[in-house]
């Protein structure tokens, strides 16, 4: 928008699905909207990751919107498992069909936001688009957002070249006879080392922790099940709606006999992905049910890898499958068999630091010629507490959340009127299909934006007696899991100093809780 506005009714800091449903329907709502992003145009998180092979590990059909019929017939995804240039254009398409780009200025940051309690509006500083001020802000900016920064000893002395897969050129990296060092091994790294492997002359993967990889068994959707997905689309959209997954489920107090589990686990090889893990009723609750299917796959890993020094380094033990985010690989553990790429545990011999030349350890220097740092994020809360929103009383999120996350429904946090998180913490978010975690926030905030527009309320505001609720009934979830057993980054426990707590709300009927909430009359939020 080219006027010199620098009010607007709604707020938005995000242009990935997140930001874009939600301005959608604010702008269809009749409210006026300011939109902003970093980056140069939409896709959020899939505008940044676009190192080799970065791809959706939920299948295509299923990620994607289910509010519009028009982009469903406007798109046809080519593989089962999207490819980030492929989501980047269905991103793409979104903005051109719904005109949504000039309602925000990219290549701007949001740095930081405060509530002006006297006016009941936030006041947000930019650091491309000076000063702006709207009644609500809608922080709709990613679970995967900010990178976990490498900071390791020495690293600024690298002589070669360092990429971060999170931070990937527009232009692509050509690695052809090239020595290349990979750190970290989560969905990143096991999506990207299979192509850097066809490319470099040699591959050194520096694994911290092995992980569970899934086979995607990637190919052309056939046109029998794009057909089939046509077909029962309708009943889909009703079971998600209706709070249910929408995909063939056993009952959850399936109690199978050894052998019926044994042969159920195999579901993991199917190329369902993370599907196939919800496919596995408590999977993620029951020990038993769990420790089959972590064997099953780790048997698997002895099949496929032929020097068995590498499958032991490779095989995953100390933590449940599924409690770290399973992979979807083309070829990961296939890739170790190549003679150029080998397998460096950090558990064997830690990384003392980075050197002009390469990678050092405990045990030996490893030369090469690029670093590709796969680390992962400062998941579900980095972008949040980096913009630090200052709301009631000059309390900023920050301090607000010193001691672990709080949020009601993960949509908002007591002490911070008018300010809504999209897949923010205490909600599945990341835990479903993040599309479909999107499109139930934004539907919630319609409604509550609906009754607040008709109270003729300056504010909206959840009390700390509701959010407390419904932190212990998350905390309640959560500990009927084997989640926090692991050190994951849905724990937080990637990031050095970050309180542990489980963020992802893991119970079973958020959807009707949701809906509970509208329908009796949004209980816990105080309209003003
Ligand atoms: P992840 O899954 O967080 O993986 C990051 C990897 O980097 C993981 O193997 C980490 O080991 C490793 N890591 C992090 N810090 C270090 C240090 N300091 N030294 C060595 N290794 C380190 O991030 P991804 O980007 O791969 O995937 C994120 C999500 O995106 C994924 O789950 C999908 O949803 C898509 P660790 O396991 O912490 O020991």
């Amino acid at each position: 928008m080219s006027d010199n506005r620098t009010t607007a009714d709604c707020i938005v800091v995000g242009a990935g699905f997140g930001g874009m449903y939600l301005v959608h329907r604010l702008r269809e709502a009749g409210y006026s909207v300011q939109g902003f992003d970093a980056a140069g145009d939409v896709g959020g998180t899939w505008y940044w990751n676009r190192y080799p092979g970065a791809r959706c590990d939920i299948p295509s059909l299923l990620y994607s919107y289910s509010w519009s019929d028009k982009l469903r017939h406007n798109f046809r995804w080519s593989e089962k498992y999207a490819t980030q240039p492929e989501i980047l254009e269905y991103a793409q398409l979104v903005a051109d069909t719904y005109d949504l780009r000039p309602f925000f200025r990219f290549s701007t940051r949001v740095e930081s936001a405060r509530y002006d309690e006297a006016n009941c509006e936030w006041v947000v500083e930019t650091d491309a688009a000076g000063t702006w001020r709207g009644k609500y802000l809608f922080l709709a900016t990613g679970c995967l957002s900010v990178p976990n920064e490498p900071d390791f000893p020495g690293q600024d002395s690298f002589q070669g070249d360092s990429y971060q897969t999170s931070t990937w050129p527009h232009e692509g990296v050509d690695f052809s006879g090239k020595r290349v060092a990979v750190i970290g091994t989560g969905s990143s790294a096991i999506q990207s080392i299979p192509l850097i492997a066809e490319q470099a002359e040699s591959v050194h993967v520096f694994q911290r922790t092995p992980n569970f990889s899934l086979p995607a068994l990637n190919g052309p959707i056939p046109e029998e099940e794009r057909q089939a997905f046509e077909a029962m689309y309708e009943d889909y959209r009703a079971a998600l709606a209706a709070g249910e997954p929408g995909i063939e489920m056993l009952p959850e107090d399936w109690e199978p006999s050894d052998e019926e589990l044994a042969e159920h686990v195999k579901i993991l090889w199917n190329g369902g992905g993370l599907v196939s893990t919800v496919q596995i009723p408590r999977l993620t609750k029951d020990e038993r049910i769990n420790a089959a299917a972590a064997e099953f796959v780790r048997e698997r890993i002895q099949d496929i890898v032929d020097d068995p020094d590498t499958a032991r380094r490779l095989t995953p033990h100390g933590y449940p499958i599924a409690t770290k985010r399973a992979c979807v690989d083309t070829n990961y553990y296939q890739t170790y068999n190549l003679p150029h790429v080998h397998l460096v545990s950090l558990q064997e011999e830690p990384l003392v630091e980075i050197t002009p030349q390469g990678v050092k350890t405990e045990a030996r220097e490893y030369p090469v010629d690029a670093i590709v740092y796969a680390l992962g994020f400062d998941a579900m809360t980095g972008a949040l507490t980096r913009i630090n929103p200052v709301g009631r009383n000059g309390l900023s999120l920050q301090d607000a959340w010193a001691e672990g996350p709080t949020s009601f429904l993960g949509t908002t946090v007591a002490g911070f009127p008018n300010l809504f998180t999209i897949t923010g913490p205490f909600s599945p978010s990341v835990i479903q299909n993040v599309i479909l975690s999107i499109e139930q926030h934004v539907d919630w905030i319609m409604e509550v934006l609906a009754r607040a527009r008709e109270a003729g309320s300056a504010t909206i505001e959840i009390t700390r007696e509701a959010q407390q609720q419904w932190m212990d009934h998350a905390a309640d979830e959560a500990n009927q899991t084997l989640f926090p057993q692991a050190g994951s980054w849905y724990m937080g426990a990637n990031i050095a100093g970050k309180p542990r707590v489980l963020m992802p709300y893991v119970g079973r009927e958020y959807k009707q809780k949701l809906d509970a909430n509208i329908s009796e009359g949004f209980p816990g939020l105080v309209f003003s």
